[in-house]
């Protein structure tokens, strides 16, 4: 069985999607954000980095629990542990790695800092906003080239796919439209008509907080002292 940590956000969705994808028993544990959840001791026991996902193995490697944080990380160990979503020959693993890395290092940040600016500063900061604005649609145009003539970003649908998608779905809150990305649209559209998508999107929906009109949402997520301290307990 598996323990999954979660909060219906872009990066909870990659983890719920997924463990819907490969149909393994797994229990779920709602860390709410809002509240300031993701600094309580027993959570970063498991996640010393205070963010949601994580996952706990009960039958990990050897037979004993394995505790993942990163949703990268979680999306490689969960393919490799059913041997779904990501293929074995060196060639399309590296693919699939390739574009799984792109959106850990590149799409989720920046669409993630673009949104940031765009909806939920308190202080209107152009410069910021131009520049992830400007970067978010950059990475969308580098999607639509990809996608010329495949269906899926590494080929078949992969963890690179499923890592991609929760980004590219809050789109508009990041300041951006597809309207002239008709690959993206088209991949958009094909995998949210997937079964397992939407019920990994389901998932702990009635708990959405719009950031922008809660408080105390701000607070635990950009300014609280447990934010500040969280940091290896420096100030
Ligand atoms: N790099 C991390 C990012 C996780 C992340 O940023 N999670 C957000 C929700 S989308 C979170 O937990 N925010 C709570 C906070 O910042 O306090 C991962 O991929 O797991």
């Amino acid at each position: 069985m598996i323990r999954l940590y979660t909060w219906p956000t872009p990066n909870g969705h990659k983890v719920q999607i997924m463990l819907e994808e490969v149909g393994v028993p797994y229990t779920v544990h709602p860390v709410d954000i809002i509240r300031g959840a993701q600094f309580n001791p027993d959570y970063l026991a498991l996640n010393p980095n205070n963010k949601v996902p994580t996952i706990v193995d009960e039958d990990g490697p050897g037979g004993k629990p394995l505790t993942v944080f990163e949703t990268g990380a979680i999306l490689v160990y969960l393919a490799e542990k059913t041997g779904q979503f990501m293929p074995s020959d060196p060639r399309a693993r590296s693919g699939v790695m390739q574009w799984l890395m792109w959106q850990m290092g590149g799409l989720g940040p920046m669409l993630g800092q673009a949104q940031h600016f765009h909806r939920y500063a308190t202080e209107k900061v152009p410069y910021a906003i131009e520049r992830y604005t400007k970067e978010g649609r950059r990475l969308l145009c580098v999607m639509e080239r990809q996608l010329d003539g495949i269906d899926y970003l590494a080929g078949d649908y992969s963890i690179a796919d499923i890592a991609c998608f929760p980004w590219v779905r809050i789109h508009k809150m990041a300041n951006q439209s597809l309207d002239d990305l008709p690959r993206v649209s088209r991949w958009y559209a094909a995998i949210r008509a997937r079964p397992a998508v939407e019920r990994g999107i389901k998932l702990l929906l009635d708990q959405w907080v719009d950031v922008t009109k809660s408080e105390e949402a701000r607070t635990n997520l950009f300014g609280s002292p447990q934010y500040r301290s969280s940091a290896n307990g420096l100030p």
